[in-house]
């Protein structure tokens, strides 16, 4: 199955930031796409929840060093 969530993420000031967001989530089990856009401080992440948890996801944000916030 497939789910979509948003997440705010505080604290990124540089493309550097969002790149490394991406690639992090980007590589954890059950998630198929994740874009991350500094402008909007917003990440869009298509996951299989019956894999990984937005929770998960949202630690695995904090873990970088930027404060997840969920969105939807
Ligand atoms: Mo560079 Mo972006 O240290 O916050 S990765 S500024």
């Amino acid at each position: 199955s497939v789910q979509i969530c948003r997440i705010r993420i505080k604290g990124m000031t540089c493309t550097s930031c969002t790149t490394t967001v991406e690639s992090v989530l980007q590589g954890i089990h059950g998630v198929q796409t994740a874009q991350v856009a500094l402008a909007t401080e917003e990440a869009e992440i298509r996951y299989d929840p019956k894999i990984v948890s937005h929770n998960q996801l949202m630690e695995a944000i904090d873990d970088t060093g930027f404060e997840a916030i969920l969105i939807s």
